[in-house]
Formats: structure tokens, C-alpha cells, sequence
């Protein structure tokens, strides 16, 4: 006989102690259609949604759109749409199984089905985590499309959130999809204008991707098997721009902990500048060393220093969020936090879509101030250790990035040839932005730690470099 899944007609095996959902479910009339169906939006915006439809709001049922790999999407559909997550904190671990999920689709596979959601009477809104490479012109063709039918059909707009790990994101996708259009489209795009919303928005939880080990603590909690399992952190953290169609859900939204405001600015920069750029130091750090984990990483006595001094003295003064000292040490118990596996490869990843928005900021703003950049400076030589693909012990990963061709390509001769790799990397502007290629400064002292890095390994120099009074 087959192990028992989980599902609508098994939920009710479930022991008590796991939060399962209690309401209807309405697939024909999902409220939000959502891109990008990665753990994620599951754990985290799929759960605000939950907690809406807990309490009779039936309009936030979500219909997901899998961007491109089916394999996720039948998984989900073989179990109704229902996961457990696994949340853990200091204040201890609970399950809850969300089931606010309705409906799903693959966009490259089942493009019709996804124009026909963007387009049916019952949505309301738009969500997307596609990722910061997701922002292409086939993303803003799927929206004209599905806009294209609501427009003809003439029902109301949408509130669009982009919710990817990108400044500015609403405005982003607003005007990639102005990019995208052609003349013909110039009435839909003037409908779009006057009544679709797109805030900005800010979204914060660590949702590892899924491992054994969690699949493995599911079904020991649940009693039975669950193929989509997930484990995630007790904080999250949402904050959206209150610019909404229907300006009622801003309350809403508010009442299940969202904070809805019209300054995102200061917590998108201080969540880019202070968590994911550490993230991303650690995640680079971790990969060459050998250490799996960011919880690996946090837990060594330098590398939790560096990344203090860094976000101290580096991010902080440029930060207009005035509690960033409270915010830093919250960010590294949560680094600490044991439950979370969380795989600094994956962090690693597209790593150069992510440290544009995530290093250059605060690196220009020190500048400004004639002060000193050494940390980032560090992280920067650390990232072009990083693209020899090759760690210290001398065991070879995958560079998983759209960039991957031509890192490698810059990476592969320095150690070698420390100078040339170093003015390929440098002059990038698509890394660094218009300025930093320019500043000599900046090369000196990237170039200086390269060869500390490339000498002394990675820990010798992290050590050294938290001893400076930089
Ligand atoms: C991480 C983020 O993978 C990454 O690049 O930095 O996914 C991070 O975990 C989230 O933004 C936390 O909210």
C-alpha cells in the first residue's frame, strides 16, 4: 500500500497541534494570481493570505504561476496545493499547514491559463517573486497579455507587487512593462496607468530551499508524506506602499501584521544593504571555504565580526532607517538560527543580479564621506575567489548564474594573473554601476585584499581585516 499524503481529504489526520486550514476553497475563484512559486512566496505571502481567508475573507485564494520547471507545480498539484512549514525560532518550532494555495499553472507550458487568471473577474491582485533575473521582457509580455484581456473585458485593475529583492520594484516592473510595449499597445498602457496599482514592497523571511531533512520532519509531525515540505524562520517582515486599487485592503493587510506605508524606500535599503549584502559576503565566503551553511558561517567568531563591523560601520551610516543597530543584531541571532539550512550556494547564486543592489550603495555612500570601504572592498576580492569555482580544500562547485560564462572567463587565470582578472571583473558595470569602475581607490584596495585572499586563504585575511581600524 502507498504511504498516506498529505491532502485535502487526508488534513483531517493531522494532529491538532499543527495548524491546518479550516476554510472553503473556491479554485474557480482565486483572488491573486501569483509568479514566481518558489518557497518563498510560500512561506511567507501565501501565509498572510492564509491568515485573510481564516478569517472569512474569501477573495485572497491564490492561483501560483511556476515560472518555467513543472516539477514543483505537479508536486503541489498531486497534494491540492497544500505543504506544511515547519517554523523555528528561539521561542521553539511549530507546523502549520497553509491552504490558501487554489489553483496552479506553469507559465511556459500553460501561458493561456495564466493570461486567463491575470484576466478572470475574481482577481484582485498581482503578486511576484520571480527573482532579480526574472525582470526580462517575456515577464513583461505575459503581463500585457493577461492585462490586454482584462482591459477588453473591461473589469477593474489590479494591484501589481512586485516583491523581488530589487530597490525601487514596483516602479522596476512598472516601467519594464512601459519598455516592453509597443505604440500599438499605448491605450492599454494608459489604462494600466490610471487604474492598476504598483507599490513598492519590501518582504523579508529566510525560507531555505527544501531538504530531506525537513521532507523527513514533516512526515514524522503530519503522520504523513509531504513531497513539498518547508521550513522557515519565526520573523517575517512585509512592507508595502499603501497605493492599492481597492484602497480598503491596506487595513487589511495591516491587521494580519503587514506594515503598509508610504516609506518603503527606507526599508528596502536598509534589508538590501544590511541583510542581503551580508548574505551574500557570507554566501561567498561559506562556498570558498567550505562551510555549507550560513548558520556555519555566522557561527565562526571572525566571520560573525566581520559581518558586524561591516553592516556597523559600511551599510549603517547610509541607511535612513534610524533603529539599524536593533536591526543588525536581530539579523545575526537570525543568520544563527540552527534550524535553517541554509546553503550558501543557493545564496551564491546570481550572485551577479544580486550585488548591484546589495554592495554598491554603501560602498559609494563611505566614499561620499571619505571614509573607508575595506569590508566591502574584501567581499569584492572574495567574489572573485569565488568565480575559480574551485574551493580551498580543492573541491569544485557550479557557478549557477546567468553571468556564469563570463565570471568564469574573468576568474579562471588569477591566480595567475591577478591584474588582468581583477580589471575585468572591476570595470563591469553591470556589477558595479556607472561610478566605481572609474575609482582607483576602489581597484587599489580590491586588489590589495585579492592577494591577501589568494596568499592567506580566506579566514587568515578575514581575521587580519577585523583587527584594522578601518
Ligand atoms: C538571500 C535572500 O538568496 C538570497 O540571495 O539573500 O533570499 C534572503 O534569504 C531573503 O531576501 C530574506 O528575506
Amino acid at each position: 500500500m502507498s504511504e498516506p499524503q498529505l491532502s485535502r481529504g487526508t488534513l483531517a489526520h493531522i494532529p491538532a497541534s499543527v495548524k491546518t486550514p479550516t476554510y472553503a476553497v473556491h479554485p474557480e475563484a482565486t483572488g491573486v494570481v501569483h509568479l514566481g512559486l518558489g518557497a518563498f512566496h510560500r512561506a511567507h505571502q501565501a501565509m498572510v493570505f492564509d491568515q485573510l481567508l481564516r478569517e472569512g475573507d474569501s477573495r485572497w485564494g491564490i492561483h501560483g504561476v511556476g515560472m518555467t520547471q513543472p516539477g514543483l507545480v505537479n508536486k503541489l498539484r498531486a497534494q491540492d496545493g497544500l505543504y506544511s512549514v515547519r517554523v523555528a525560532g528561539a521561542t521553539g518550532v511549530e507546523w502549520q499547514v497553509p491552504g490558501a494555495l487554489w489553483q496552479t499553472s506553469v507559465a511556459t507550458t500553460e501561458r493561456q491559463n495564466v493570461l486567463n487568471a491575470i484576466a478572470a473577474k475574481s482577481t484582485r491582485w498581482l503578486t511576484l517573486t520571480v527573482t532579480e533575473k526574472g525582470y526580462t521582457p517575456a515577464l513583461a509580455q505575459l503581463l500585457i497579455d493577461g492585462l490586454r484581456l482584462r482591459h477588453a473585458a473591461a473589469l477593474p485593475g489590479l494591484t501589481i507587487a512586485s516583491c523581488d529583492n530589487l530597490q525601487g520594484n514596483g516602479h522596476k516592473l512598472q516601467a519594464l512593462i512601459h519598455a516592453t510595449a509597443t505604440p500599438q499597445d499605448a491605450a492599454l498602457m494608459q489604462w494600466m496607468d490610471a487604474h492598476c496599482a504598483f507599490p513598492c514592497s519590501m518582504v523579508d523571511r529566510i525560507v531555505p530551499a527544501a531538504t530531506n531533512e525537513v521532507a523527513t520532519a514533516a512526515k514524522e509531525t503530519l503522520g504523513l508524506k509531504d513531497d513539498c515540505a518547508l521550513s522557515t524562520e519565526t520573523f517575517w517582515e512585509w512592507v508595502i506602499e499603501d497605493k492599492f486599487v481597492d484602497p480598503a485592503d491596506g487595513a487589511l493587510l495591516a491587521k494580519c501584521g503587514v506594515r503598509v506605508t508610504s516609506q518603503v524606500h527606507s526599508y528596502e535599503e536598509a534589508k538590501l544593504r544590511m541583510l542581503n549584502g551580508s548574505h551574500s559576503a557570507m554566501a561567498l565566503m561559506g562556498a570558498i571555504t567550505g562551510r555549507p551553511y550560513i548558520a556555519s558561517c555566522i557561527g565562526v567568531d571572525h566571520i560573525r565580526e566581520f559581518v558586524y563591523r561591516l553592516m556597523s560601520r559600511e551599510v549603517a551610516p547610509h541607511l535612513s532607517r534610524t533603529d539599524w543597530a536593533d536591526y543588525r543584531d536581530a539579523l545575526i541571532q537570525r543568520f544563527g538560527n540552527p534550524y535553517l539550512k541554509h546553503s550558501v550556494h543557493q545564496i551564491a547564486m546570481d550572485s551577479s543580479q544580486k550585488i548591484p543592489q546589495r554592495w554598491p550603495p554603501s560602498i559609494l555612500g563611505q566614499m561620499a564621506k571619505g571614509q573607508a570601504f575595506e569590508h566591502h572592498a574584501l567581499a569584492a576580492a572574495i567574489f572573485l575567489r569565488y568565480t575559480l569555482a574551485v574551493d580551498e580544500q580543492g573541491h569544485a562547485y557550479a557557478l549557477n548564474d546567468p553571468q556564469a560564462e563570463s565570471l568564469l572567463a574573468i576568474g579562471k587565470n588569477q591566480v595567475t594573473d591577478a591584474a588582468d582578472s581583477l580589471k575585468a571583473l572591476l570595470s563591469r558595470q553591470d556589477l558595479w554601476g556607472n561610478e566605481l569602475p572609474h575609482n582607483t581607490l576602489w581597484a587599489q584596495r580590491v586588489a590589495y585584499w585579492h592577494d591577501q585572499v589568494i596568499h592567506q586563504g580566506v579566514d587568515a585575511t578575514v581575521k587580519f581585516a577585523i583587527t584594522l581600524d578601518a
